[in-house]
């Protein structure tokens, strides 16, 4: 008999977990890439394998879910309780640094938030953000942001060509420029306190969903597309701007 977790949220925990063994078992096999929109988009048989494994599990426990997922194993569908996958978030790193990658599981109800899961297989860390509840880190709960930080003593995570799009040369008004390549595990890099921002210019639903859940629980605050502090459910291309404060991503918004 298959065992009844308590909550949506215990069951997503042990799945994320299960997932991620899943991904490093499959990892030191062969990997089958392809690409797709370009020739440096690429996903691989484990994308899609830990997608389907995560997507029939929830089936299995949970009647009539919907779920926008990135590699559309299932029809993606707008219900009551919305599943937002991204399997792993941070291909390229996963097929070439085996690591720096994410499992990012978002869950809304009624297009509202509920908890955000990002996990970190390689370095074990399951970072969890459950609205009005706080985030939390393997467990720990995470500090509140410092609502007084400003640009000039800023980390800010963002490609070359995010920094590029802006009025005046970026480099100026921060401290320091980072980059390393998964979104989820960027922002969750804002929600913990390691850098102040996060930026790309052209991020999906999946890319955030989960995460941006664990920066609002810390005080964090973020644009996406024109949605402030929420997201969309569309497959469509938007900008994304984070910031550990008001303040900063201002300041970030004005220079551009
Ligand atoms: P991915 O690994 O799941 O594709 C850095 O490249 C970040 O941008 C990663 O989080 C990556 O997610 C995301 N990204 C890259 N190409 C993308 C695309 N074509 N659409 C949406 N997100 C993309
Ligand atoms: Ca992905």
């Amino acid at each position: 008999m298959i065992e009844v977790p308590e909550t949506k949220l215990e069951f997503t925990k042990e799945l994320v977990r299960d997932t991620g063994r899943l991904i490093q078992s499959l990892m030191s096999q062969n990997l089958n890439i392809d690409t797709k929109q370009n020739a440096h988009d690429f996903v691989t048989n484990v994308d899609k394998q830990a997608e389907e494994f995560m997507v029939a599990a929830i089936q299995a426990m949970y009647p009539d879910q919907g779920f926008i997922t990135e590699e559309k194993m299932i029809d993606n569908e707008v219900k009551h309780d919305m599943w937002i996958i991204d399997p792993i978030d941070g291909t390229t790193n996963f097929i070439f640094q085996k690591r720096n990658f994410a499992i990012s599981v978002g869950y809304y109800e009624d297009g509202q938030p509920q908890f955000g899961i990002v996990y970190d297989v390689v370095g074990d860390e399951m970072y969890v953000g459950i609205t009005g509840e706080g985030s939390y880190l393997n467990e720990q709960k995470l500090e509140p942001l410092d609502p007084k930080v400003v640009l000039k003593d800023a980390i800010v995570n963002a490609d070359n060509r995010m920094f590029k799009t802006f009025k005046v040369d970026l480099d100026e008004h921060i401290m320091v420029q980072r980059y390393l390549g998964s979104a989820a595990l960027e922002i969750i890099a804002v929600a913990a306190g390691r850098t102040n921002s996060y930026m790309s210019r052209r991020l999906k639903p999946w890319d955030i969903a989960a995460a941006v859940i664990i920066l609002k629980e810390v005080g964090g605050t973020w644009y996406f597309g024109e949605h402030h502090d929420a997201i969309a459910y569309a497959d469509k291309h938007e900008v994304f701007m984070s910031g550990s404060n008001a303040t900063i991503l201002e300041s970030l918004i004005a220079l551009r």
